[in-house]
């Protein structure tokens, strides 16, 4: 335990902080020797010189399928995903224990499983928005819906370069209905004032799966390269009847225990 309050890492009052917003910034949770190999690896993903890793985990950013676009084919890659299943770096990086203790504070809850990994590469000039939304409203058959994400800058996140937004304290309204989603984001400025997750490289946020976010256009020369991780509980449930949850692969187990009739 890190700091005799029942904590591995976090502060009582950073926990307190994710429970009230749904999200929680910590700016040097990680350093160059935890973040270069990511970026290594995903440059070697991304530009093909990775038998390794099959097709179906490299997507190309839209706008840019067609050709005509980067020189090279890493710098149009949108996002690269399912990867700890397969490679090393990535398997090491969700692992990474300073992440995993602060999800375990995040959770209360030592027996954690990787839901999903994906290295979000928002192209230059290109990389898309990603519209509002609720993370647990695609992944509807684990509950509890409360898995947490740890987002981590590999380049520094702006506002030009579309960082991710949150809006505080949406989380606390469970699933928002589909037909509830349009009144709620016609009032997310001026009743629920989403702020702007501007983070250094090396900077972590960590995000409520029922939080409301978004991020914008990449409208900068360069990349907004991102590592988002998300776990969840190994008491979690796997709801078989829901059929058109996102096909992922097989859980890891990160720490702790797993359970029977569980993820
Ligand atoms: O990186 C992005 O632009 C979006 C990421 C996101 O929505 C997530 O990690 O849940």
């Amino acid at each position: 335990m890190g700091q005799g309050n029942g904590l591995r890492t976090l502060s009582r009052q950073q926990v307190e902080q994710f429970r009230r917003d749904g999200f929680l910034v910590v700016d040097d949770l990680l350093d160059e020797a935890d973040v270069e190999p990511v970026k290594a690896r995903a440059e070697r993903i991304a530009a093909g010189d990775a038998p390794h890793v099959p097709d179906d985990c490299v997507q190309i950013e839209p706008a840019l399928q067609a050709g005509g676009g980067p020189s090279s084919r890493a710098l149009a890659v949108r996002k690269l995903y399912k990867l700890a299943q397969v490679d090393d770096v990535m398997l090491a990086h969700v692992r990474n224990p300073k992440l995993v203790d602060a999800v375990a504070d995040l959770l209360g809850a030592d027996d954690i499983k990787l839901y999903l990994d994906q290295i979000l590469m928002k192209p230059a000039f290109h990389g898309s928005a990603q519209a509002w939304h609720q993370d647990s409203a695609s992944w509807r058959d684990i509950f509890p819906m409360d898995l947490v994400t740890a987002w981590c800058a590999l380049d520094d996140a702006t506002i030009a370069n579309g960082c991710l937004w949150m809006a505080p304290g949406t989380h606390r309204w469970g699933m928002i209905p589909s037909h509830l989603r349009p009144w709620v984001e016609s009032r997310l400025v001026g009743e629920f004032e989403p702020v702007p997750v501007e983070i250094p490289a090396g900077g972590v946020s960590f995000h409520h799966s029922l939080v409301l976010h978004a991020s914008r256009p990449n409208t900068t020369p360069h990349r907004r390269r991102g590592a988002a991780v998300h776990y969840m509980r190994a008491a979690s449930i796997k709801d078989a009847a829901v059929t058109d949850a996102p096909k992922v692969p097989p859980f890891v187990q990160i720490r702790g225990r797993s359970f029977p009739g569980c993820v």
